[in-house]
């Protein structure tokens, strides 16, 4: 191995080393953030290259591990990074992939990189956010080392062992000057980002081992199957109305995977994929796919005689509803565009794609004829749901100028019109509802009442879900539509705050009104404008009734109880189970002021987790849900029955 003079920099490795230096000035602009999904960032990018090395047929396998000190090591079974002098740095190429910026891929030629992470940014950049990292490289027999320190060689490559096998080892502690808020390693995270990436390349097997005192734990990834694995884990819970479709195709380079099944729900669930990223945004892949999935769906319809002459074509969202599948597509330079850089650009991949879909599944509907018939006819139906959604929904709007102020009688509106200061209440109850409008401040608090359960809107179609009085009234008052029409520029409010009773019914009410806000009107949700009102559980109360302080959880009570040196038999505590058991004015103190309240945003984090969830607590399977309440019933406080 030829030795490296340390001080012998040229002109090039000053330059290496501004470069990282910017890596340590401005991380967000390399990983995102340095929050936990900064910190989170750093290992898919470097399992990102063992991927790049076994999608090119070297090593099978992949090591993940969580030490103890919450550094990270990631063993790959590849060829080994070359440690061969770079001709024009005059370092080894080991050197020069893990202190210059962007080398990442660009070395070594033959094949191209095609997972290179959302940022795909490098190992330099995780060289240049770690106190720490050692590379440990298997290749001609030997085992090469070098330790680095915030993107700096510390030692030169040496020879440490001999080997007989191939492969790379990267070892890595993170910056607590750059990862400020945590440096501690979520087993969850990671086991979630792995098992999709197990998914998205059949065969692979990632292990992740967690080796930290009281968290030991290991899990193996492996996915013979691959994505139509995926789909299977996706529709786990549901009922699936045929076997999963699967076909792959490559064309000038671009590979393509599709999966598809359709179940007996009614929601979507297409996740497109590029060079394992999640495409949450779409992209030409995706838009290729419904293209020809439309025209093939339709054109074998209608050569079959199941739809008429006299009826129109099927639509796409009829034809994907209940529809589950996985586009899975490997470019060689992919342009990731849109808001978070989540939407593949690439023009040339929409009409491959369309070709691939086109051919395979018209196949599949010629060789599979009743699984063709289920399949459209279930298209039909939701087309006639969406012909009778399309009646309901007329009445949420506004139909002509005399009837201009159609909002709900039971509304009792705000009067600023400024949508970004005013707030809806949605509150159970007209008791608590008549409460929260005297308790209100009317210039920017709108109340709606809501009496009773609202429709299950995971069982039931849109048509249904709109001839319930509550849903409609809330529709109409937020005014932004619902559904295929909904246009958040047209909220009254950006805040939507669900206000129910801190009991079991109160959490049903919420939970049927999240599912409806989930599957109706997303875009509420995603925007940040979804909040759940705290109201307090508890008020102490002193000899002559006054409430001198709410407690808004048991944990806050027996806080309170320990820091006062009270004990809870001998003093006040009302116990609120309902909104209408407090006045106006109480509800106002404690749950409406917005100087004093806390509100609880919704959030939707992890989309698939969310549908899961959702369909399985709210779903007509049984067993499932049974299983959870059994698996959560521990978890459970304040079940008052
Ligand atoms: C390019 C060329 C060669 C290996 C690699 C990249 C490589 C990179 C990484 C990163 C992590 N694990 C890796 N394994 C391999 C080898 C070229 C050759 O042997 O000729």
């Amino acid at each position: 191995m030829a030795e490296q003079n340390q001080s012998n920099y040229g002109a090039e490795q000053i330059q290496v080393l501004e470069g990282l230096e910017a890596v340590r000035k401005r991380p967000g602009m390399y990983i995102g953030t340095t929050g936990p999904d900064g910190l989170h960032h750093l290992v898919y990018e470097i399992v990102d290259n063992s991927i790049d090395e076994a999608l090119a047929g070297y090593g099978k396998q992949i090591d993940v591990t969580i030490h103890a000190d919450n550094s990270i090591s990631v063993l790959d079974y590849g060829r080994g990074i070359p440690v061969e002098m770079h001709p024009k740095m005059g370092l080894p190429t080991v050197e020069v992939v893990l202190t210059v910026l962007h080398a990442g891929g660009k070395f070594g030629g033959g094949g191209y990189k095609v997972s290179g992470g959302l940022h795909g940014v490098g190992m330099s950049v995780v060289n240049a956010l770690s106190t720490h990292l050692e590379v440990e490289i298997r290749r001609n027999g030997n085992v090469y080392r070098q330790s680095y320190c915030q993107g700096k060689t510390t030692s030169a490559l040496e020879i440490v062992g001999s080997a007989n096998d191939t492969g790379t080892r990267i070892h890595f502690v993170p910056d607590p000057a750059i990862f400020t808020e945590t440096t501690v390693y979520d087993f969850k995270v990671l086991k979630k980002r792995l098992r999709e990436l197990a998914f998205l390349n059949k065969g692979l097997k990632i292990s992740l081992k967690d080796e930290r005192e009281g968290k030991e734990q290991e899990e193996v990834y492996l996915q013979n199957g691959g994505i139509v694995d995926f789909v299977q884990a996706l529709n786990e819970g549901k009922d699936a109305m045929n076997q999963v479709i699967y076909f792959e195709g490559e064309r000038d380079g671009v590979q393509v995977e599709i999966a598809l099944q359709y179940t007996d729900t009614y929601t979507e669930n297409i996740m497109s994929f590029a060079n394992n990223i999640h495409t949450h945004e779409g992209g030409t892949h995706e838009t290729g796919f419904k293209i020809a999935l439309n025209r093939v769906i339709n054109s074998y319809a209608r050569k079959n005689n199941i739809l008429k002459e006299n009826e129109d074509n099927l639509t796409g969202d009829d034809i994907r509803e209940g529809m589950t599948a996985i586009v899975s597509v490997k470019v060689p330079e992919p342009q990731f565009e849109g808001q978070t850089k989540t939407k593949l650009g690439n023009s040339e991949v929409r009409g491959i794609c369309d070709t691939i879909t086109g051919a395979n599944l018209t196949q599949f509907l010629e060789e599979n004829p009743s699984a063709a018939k289920k399949m459209i006819e279930k298209s039909r139906n939701a087309a006639r749901a969406r012909e009778a959604a399309r009646k309901a929904r007329e009445m949420t709007r506004r139909k002509n100028v005399l009837e201009s102020t159609s909002l709900p009688g039971k509304l009792a509106d705000c009067s600023s019109k400024d949508a970004a200061k005013c707030e809806l209440f949605l509150v159970e109850g007209d008791s608590a509802g008549g409460s929260a409008k005297s308790g209100r401040d009317r210039n920017y608090q709108a109340i709606l009442p809501l009496r009773g359960k609202i429709l299950n809107v995971e069982k039931a179609r849109l048509d249904r879900v709109l001839g319930s009085d509550e849903i409609r009234n809330m529709i109409t008052a937020m005014g932004t539509g619902v559904g295929q029409d909904f246009d958040i520029s047209k909220a009254r409010y950006h805040k939507l705050i669900l206000m129910t009773d801190a009991d079991v019914d109160g959490a049903h009410i919420r939970i049927l009104l999240l599912t409806f806000l989930f599957r109706y009107m997303r875009p509420l949700i995603d925007a940040g404008y979804v909040y759940v009102a705290q109201p307090p559980l508890y008020g102490i109360v002193n000899k002559k009734g006054k409430v001198l302080e709410y407690l808004y959880n048991d944990e806050a009570l027996d806080r309170y109880l320990e820091t006062n040196g009270k004990d809870r038999d001998k003093i006040d505590i009302q116990r609120y189970k309902g909104l209408g058991e407090m006045n106006a004015s109480q509800l106002w103190d404690t749950t409406m002021n917005n100087e004093t309240r806390t509100l609880l945003q919704v959030k939707v984090e992890d989309c698939v987790e969310a549908d899961r969830l959702l369909n399985m607590l709210m779903g007509d399977k049984v067993e499932p849900r049974r299983d959870f309440i059994t698996q959560n019933a521990k978890y459970v406080k304040n079940l008052d029955i």
